[in-house]
């Protein structure tokens, strides 16, 4: 009864997509901040919150298999990172026509500061043999799946939560990559994945499993529902592709979207963020057609996390007025107007339109 109730308090105040299992969007105000507080981050579980024993076993083609707890990971240096996570199927509702899948608005993104262990000092520990490929992280959560499965041999019935990494990325000390046990300051909560949960910085948050329970080095390429079925981006017109990097993107937090402004000197802010390096380049359109203006852009505070940018908009003109904000990424990708759909509705960074009235 007790965890019940510590559920629904976490819970109370995110946009519910689906009650069961709990999937949840951000408010829009959320996104304001630098970091989200952690009740306000955004959920996506595939499966109801699991059990947990609370240890962790990395083995399968290692010269020495070991069995870590929480004390264990507490024990190897202590990395701090604030991490954007954003679910790949993040604005799927915008998509014409609309893919099968959770029907996400625009808020499954957040920015939480995570402290963990580094993973490669986890697998240098345990020592991958040679043969290896590929690195499988198991989740604790398994069950009835509630979307259909992609794979043919997938079993509906009791499905579990693996994904896989390529050894030479989780291996690689800049990757960075975490088994995080706190967000925020505080232990992981049940949603987000306690006791101990992977951040991949840059991904689409698919690949940060939480509630992980193993890590197992493989010596062939692994293949699974969460990995080959879904996650895939299947394009009408070209080969299918595994969804990987955040697709760059830009936000605007300010004025909120619907909101009724006096005319005058009004700042647009806005965030932007993109798993290919920085965004370099953020600019504001004010009537809905081209017309792009450049806006003042902030460094980033930290390698993994979204970037404030800002727009000093000069609204003399009584009436309603549409606001666009188109990002660039360091390595020259820039929002589409239209992202390109793909069956199951993935990476759409099309830009945003929000709605304003000035009186
Ligand atoms: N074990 C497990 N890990 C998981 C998932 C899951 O269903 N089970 N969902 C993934 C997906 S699709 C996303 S978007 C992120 C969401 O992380 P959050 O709920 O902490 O925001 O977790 C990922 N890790
Ligand atoms: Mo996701």
């Amino acid at each position: 009864m007790a965890v019940a109730h510590d559920l629904e308090q976490a819970r109370a105040e995110l946009t519910v997509i689906n009650p069961a299992p709990f999937n949840a969007e951000a408010p829009a105000e959320a996104l304001t901040g630098e970091i989200t507080p952690t009740e306000l981050h955004y959920v996506r579980s595939n499966f109801a919150v699991p059990e947990h024993e609370g240890a962790l076993e990395v083995g399968g083609a290692v010269e020495h298999p070991i069995t870590l707890t929480l004390d264990d990971l507490r024990a190897l240096p202590a990395v701090e990172r604030a991490v954007t996570l954003e679910c790949a199927g993040n604005g799927r509702l915008e998509m014409r026509p609309l893919p099968t899948g959770e029907p996400w608005g625009d808020y499954a993104v957040s920015t939480a500061r995570w402290t963990g262990a580094l993973l490669h000092q986890v697998l240098e520990q345990a020592q991958p043999a040679p043969g290896g490929v590929e690195v499988l992280f198991r989740g604790a959560d398994h069950g009835r799946y509630h979307l259909q499965p992609i794979l043919p041999e997938t079993n509906r019935e009791d499905l579990r939560f693996e994904r896989a990494l390529p050894l030479t990325h989780a291996a690689d000390p800049e990757a960075e990559i975490l088994i995080a046990y706190e967000m925020n300051g505080q232990p992981l909560t049940a949603d987000h994945g306690a006791p101990f949960r992977m951040i991949v910085p840059h991904w689409y948050a698919v690949a940060s499993v939480k509630w992980l329970q193993r890590i197992e080095v493989l010596t062939e390429p692994y293949s699974g529902e969460f990995q080959t079925g879904h996650y895939i981006y299947q394009w009408p017109d070209r080969p299918h592709e595994p969804v990987a990097l955040m697709r760059v993107r830009a936000r605007i937090t300010d004025p909120a979207p619907g909101s009724v402004i006096a005319a005058g000197t009004c700042t647009v802010r806005g965030k932007a963020w993109s798993g290919s390096g920085p965004v370099t380049r953020v600019e504001v359109s004010l009537t809905g057609e081209g017309e792009w203006h450049p806006a003042q852009l902030e460094q980033p505070k930290g390698p993994y996390q979204w970037q404030d940018w800002s727009f000093e908009w000069d609204a003399a003109d009584v009436g309603r007025h549409t606001l666009r904000a188109r990002a660039t990424d360091t390595a020259g990708n820039v929002q589409p107007e239209i992202s390109p759909w793909n069956r199951l509705g993935y990476g759409n960074n099309a830009i945003e339109v929000s709605y304003v009235d000035v009186t």
